[in-house]
């Protein structure tokens, strides 16, 4: 026998609740039995593609800070855990961008490449997100940023690394992945048909589309670890489509993102002097106003927080049918506009657990 590196408790935990929802999968013990003693071999073990699928929408199932979890049954689980060579982890995740934005219908998709092993730690996407835009120093020389603050960092490591950027205010970031720790990341420009882009307009003011904003259509975090049953998968990207706030409201908005509120404020020809006016908030729904229509006319699949917060009531409501808990974040779930609209304002959740698993868990350093 070996150290376990895999925690046999958490494995056998997994196997039985696998089995215990899917009971056409039969009794558990015999497989309960057979990965303990594969632990016991090699320190770990690996899971049947069933088991690797469910376990992954069940990480979504659990994810206590998502509004979306109506749909975790319909996740579509690609199975690529024995690619662990950067090339084909970058090939793989232009396909699952293309596969996932399906010409604006969007698919809800996670690609799961190889775990972390005994010795041999899993390679890294070091991208939040499959696709984001670069933030670059300002050209004015002041402290400002253009294009997307929150693309500052990777945007200077892919330049470090031989990326030649454009400065431009939506300039996709390459793909940036490390086979090991230490070890120089290799980086993959993402190519133009696995980034579909939504141009942004308003219904009735001409002048909104002059501000030349755009969004991605698939967001796909790619910084997360996912753990099944004690097996980490730190490479493992997924995505479902956007809810317009997290464009509107924060992307768009933040004052450390791009900050547009102002600039739209004086286009709508707000009265700007004092704060009491809510410039700032006729400002934002009219930002998430044109974010819902420019979507909606390219066909792109987007949500209103409006929508999905019914639709998450109604999960909850689901689960609880099935004896099952939905643990939520309140503070994650409810919208950061017009959240007393909602109704998943009114109510309080079950309570969150860290150490529930299957899990999405931010990513540890090497
Ligand atoms: C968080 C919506 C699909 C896992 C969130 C957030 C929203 C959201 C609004 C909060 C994000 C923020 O405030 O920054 C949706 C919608 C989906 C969807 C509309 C459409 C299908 C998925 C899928 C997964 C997932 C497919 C995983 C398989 C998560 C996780 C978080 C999250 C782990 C927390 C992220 C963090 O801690 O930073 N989701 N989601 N979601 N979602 Fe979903
Ligand atoms: N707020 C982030 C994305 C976080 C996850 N949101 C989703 N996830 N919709 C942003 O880029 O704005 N998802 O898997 O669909």
């Amino acid at each position: 026998t070996v150290p376990p590196f895999t925690d046999p408790g958490q494995a056998a935990e997994f196997v039985r609740r696998f089995h215990r929802e899917q009971p056409d999968t039969g009794a558990p013990d015999a497989r309960v039995r057979a990965v303990l003693d594969e632990i016991d071999r090699t320190g770990t073990y690996e899971h049947t593609p069933a088991e690797l699928a469910y376990g992954a929408k069940l990480a979504w199932r659990n994810a206590a800070r998502c509004i979306g979890r109506l749909y975790w049954r319909s996740l579509v689980v690609r199975d690529l855990r024995q690619l662990s060579a950067a090339d084909d982890i970058a090939r793989e995740c232009f396909e699952h961008l293309r596969l996932a934005g399906n010409g604006g219908r969007i698919r809800p998709v996670i690609s799961v490449f190889a775990p972390d092993r005994p010795g041999r730690p899993a390679p890294r996407i070091l991208n939040q997100q499959l696709v984001r835009y670069a933030g670059h120093p300002a050209v004015d020389g002041s402290d400002g940023i253009t294009g997307d603050p929150a693309g500052a960092q990777l945007a200077a490591r892919a330049r470090e690394l031989g990326w030649k950027c454009a400065e431009e205010r939506f300039e996709v970031l390459p793909l940036l992945i490390q086979e090991r720790a230490g070890e120089r990341p290799e980086w993959y420009d993402v190519p133009d048909d696995a980034t579909l882009e939504v141009p942004l307009r308003h219904p009735e003011f001409d002048w909104f589309a002059e501000l030349g904003l755009r969004w991605y259509a698939v967001p796909a975090i790619s910084d997360m670890t996912l753990e099944i049953g004690g097996v980490r998968y730190p490479a493992a990207p997924f995505n479902g489509w956007y809810m317009g706030t997290e464009i509107g409201a924060r992307n768009l908005a933040d004052a450390d993102r791009y900050d547009m509120l102002g600039t739209v404020a004086e286009r709508l020809g707000l009265d700007t002097s004092s704060q009491r006016t809510l410039w700032r908030d006729r400002a934002l729904i009219e930002l998430n106003v044109a974010v819902l229509h420019s979507f909606q006319e390219a066909g792109v699949t987007m949500t209103d927080h409006h929508t999905e917060s019914e639709r998450f009531l109604a999960h909850v409501a689901q689960e609880k049918r099935l004896g099952r808990p939905t643990p939520a974040d309140w503070s994650w779930i409810v919208p950061p506009v017009s959240g007393g609209l909602t109704p998943v304002y009114h109510r309080y959740y079950d309570p969150v657990d860290p150490s529930l698993r299957p899990a999405f868990v931010s990513r540890e350093p090497w």
